[in-house]
Parts: structure tokens; C-alpha cells; sequence
């Protein structure tokens, strides 16, 4: 048997190198500078954690996926392979309108560390994302993260830092992020289009991977010009987390970045918010002294088309890899034209969207 089969936590390489409290500053500095990472064990108060876990496990359980909402002995009686098909769609659209899971944007305990960190007061992005990653079966290989950098989706300020935290306990099997670090110092490597339809680079050999096993209370905090990915859930939990992104307050924001018009999922961010009760929560980056800039597109265009003419051109010349581009392009495109002209184009295709289209795993 393939060793790697029988003890999953192998296939991160090495692992992560864990700061306890009090999580000296000047050590976080000196580890997001070497390695490009630390991790806080430990560092966040658990109550709003657990509050957005168990939020997150009674929508799977008024769902079907799982037996009971009780995160101690939950089975899983359906699982979803990726945020591709209509239903699942629809779960990840409850989630991310739970205002429980919203609130974690706002900790202040995150505020007040990284604004000592920054030396200036901090902007969380209004865009997160909550992770509900199911155990899958070995030929499903296609809904882990692929090796990508953040900074490819958000551009912006060079400083800003991904934010991983765990939602419940998650071990190695359960597919957690992983880094490779120091692979920060390798500038914008080139991305090309994954399966999922998001990018992806070339994971620098010579720099191995590091993960580790996450705790309730834990958090990662990496550079958004790290490579990082994740493994796949072998275990028979699903791992949930949720990703944030925050940098200094002074810095550049890229408007597509905000939740203007769109949130994610394909969720509006008035959807999002209808069932808030707390209205001082909505829109609370619209009275945040932004410096926001303009791209047609957050992403840098290293390798493939990001503009519309391109990718049409490139359609009607018959190269059929651009097609995944659409999706994003229908949801996250800067305006109202691109977005509708992109769903256009993809109708025209007899694609209703991402599931409609060919994604073939290895
Ligand atoms: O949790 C994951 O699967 C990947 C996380 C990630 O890509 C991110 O935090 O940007």
C-alpha cells in the first residue's frame, strides 16, 4: 500500500512551525517575513466560533447532509463534491447570509493584533469565504484547492494577509490548507486556469508544502503572495473553515473586490444581509476611509485573457479552455456589461453556468 494512502498527513511535507501565547509581534514579523506565514495557537476566544459552527451545521442538517447538527456525532448522508452544481450553490448562499459567520469579520481580537502588527488600524474585506469541504472519494481529486496566490485574486495592497480559521477541530485527514513556505519571494509566479475554474500555479518544487492539524481557536495568517492549496478530505468529517483577508486600512483596495453589485456564491450582498438584525454590520466597508482602486479585473493577466474580446475571440477561434473564464467573469467582472455580456456568451453555449461545464478530473 501506498504509504501515503495509509497516513494522509505525509503529503504535506513538513509541518507548520506553530507560535503559543502570548504570540510575540516581533516573532509573527520575523515568520511572515522568513516564511511568509505564522500560526497562532490557541488565539482566538471560541464562543463566536462555536456559535458560527453550529450556525453552519444546522443549514446541513435542514439540508439532508448530515444526521444531526450536533458537531460531536454528526454522520454525513450526502455529500457535495464542489460549489459547481445548484444545490450546493444554494447551501453556500445560506451560509454566507448567516450574520453569525459575518460577526467573525468583525473580532476584536483579530483588530487588535493586526492593527499592533500593521502599526495602523486595519480593513477586513468584506469578501470571506467559508469552506464546507466533504470527505470524497480518491478519483474526486478535483475539489481540493489547487496551489494558487491570493494576490492573483485580490490584487491591491501588497500587504494584505490571508486569514485561515478553522470552524471545528481539523485534523491532517481532513484536508486543511497547506503552505509552501518562503514561496512569497517568488513575486507573481504565472497562473493558468484551474479545473475549478479559479487559477492556479505551479507549486515551486523546491519549496516543499507545510500544514498541521488546527484546533478550534487556532489561526493562520499568510501572505497573499504565498502559494498555498489544500489536501483532500479523507477523513468522515467535513472540515469546516472560513478564509479572511485584512491589510493595513491606508493601503489600496481594488473595487472589484468589494461587494458592490456582487458577494459571492452568487449571492447579492443584499441577499446576504436580509435577515441581518444588526444594521450597523451592513455595508460597513462603504464607511471605511477607503483607497479604492480600478481594474477591469482583480486578477493580473499573466498567461491567459482576462478581457471579454479576448476570450470571445479566443472561443470563436475554437479554444474551448477559456470557457471555465466565463463564470467568473458573469459573476465578478467589474461591470454590469462585462457580467452581462460574459452570462450572454455562456448561454449562447447552452451553459447555464460553472456546472454546465466540462471540468475533467485526472
Ligand atoms: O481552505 C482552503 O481549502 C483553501 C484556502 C484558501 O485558498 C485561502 O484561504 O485563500
Amino acid at each position: 500500500m501506498n504509504p501515503d494512502a495509509r497516513h494522509p498527513a505525509t503529503r504535506y511535507g513538513g509541518q507548520l512551525t506553530e507560535l503559543l501565547a502570548p504570540w510575540p509581534q516581533i516573532e509573527c514579523r520575523r515568520q511572515r517575513e522568513v516564511d511568509g506565514y505564522f500560526l497562532l495557537r490557541g488565539f482566538l476566544h471560541q464562543p463566536l466560533l462555536t456559535q458560527a459552527r453550529d450556525a453552519i451545521l444546522a443549514v446541513l442538517h435542514a439540508e439532508g447532509c448530515i444526521t444531526t447538527p450536533d458537531h460531536r456525532d454528526y454522520r454525513i448522508v450526502k455529500a457535495y463534491a464542489a460549489d459547481q452544481t445548484p444545490d450546493f450553490r444554494a447551501i453556500l448562499q445560506r451560509v454566507v447570509s448567516l450574520e453569525i459567520v459575518h460577526e467573525l469579520l468583525h473580532l476584536t481580537q483579530l483588530h487588535s493584533f493586526f492593527s499592533e502588527f500593521y502599526g495602523e488600524p486595519v480593513f477586513v474585506m468584506p469578501a470571506f469565504c467559508p469552506r464546507i469541504s466533504f470527505p470524497i472519494g480518491p478519483k474526486k481529486l478535483w475539489t481540493i484547492t489547487t496551489p494558487h496566490q491570493e494576490y492573483g485574486y485580490f490584487g491591491g495592497d501588497r500587504r494584505f494577509m490571508v486569514i485561515w480559521i478553522p470552524l471545528d477541530e481539523c485534523s491532517h485527514e481532513m484536508g486543511p490548507v497547506r503552505l509552501a513556505p518562503g514561496s512569497h519571494k517568488r513575486g507573481l509566479l504565472p497562473m493558468r486556469l484551474s479545473r475549478q475554474g479559479g487559477l492556479e500555479v505551479d507549486h515551486p518544487k523546491d519549496m516543499g508544502w507545510a500544514s498541521a492539524g488546527f484546533k478550534l481557536g487556532d489561526l493562520l495568517a499568510f501572505d497573499s503572495h504565498l502559494v498555498h492549496a489544500s489536501t483532500q478530505n479523507v477523513s468522515d468529517r467535513i472540515r469546516l473553515s472560513i478564509d479572511l483577508r485584512l491589510q493595513p486600512l491606508g493601503g489600496s483596495v481594488l473595487r472589484s473586490s468589494l461587494p458592490t453589485t456582487h458577494f459571492i456564491y452568487g449571492t447579492s450582498i443584499e441577499e446576504a444581509y436580509r435577515a441581518f438584525r444588526q444594521q450597523h454590520r451592513k455595508h460597513y466597508w462603504l464607511r471605511a476611509p477607503l483607497n479604492i482602486v480600478d481594474t477591469e479585473f482583480p486578477r493580473p493577466a499573466t498567461g491567459f485573457p482576462l478581457d471579454l474580446d479576448t476570450i470571445q475571440a479566443r472561443l470563436n477561434a475554437g479554444d474551448g479552455r477559456v470557457l471555465p473564464l466565463l463564470p467568473m467573469l458573469a459573476e465578478y467582472g467589474a461591470t454590469q456589461d462585462v457580467r452581462e455580456r460574459a452570462a450572454a456568451l455562456l448561454q449562447e453555449r447552452g451553459c447555464r453556468g460553472p456546472e454546465d461545464i466540462d471540468v475533467v478530473p485526472d
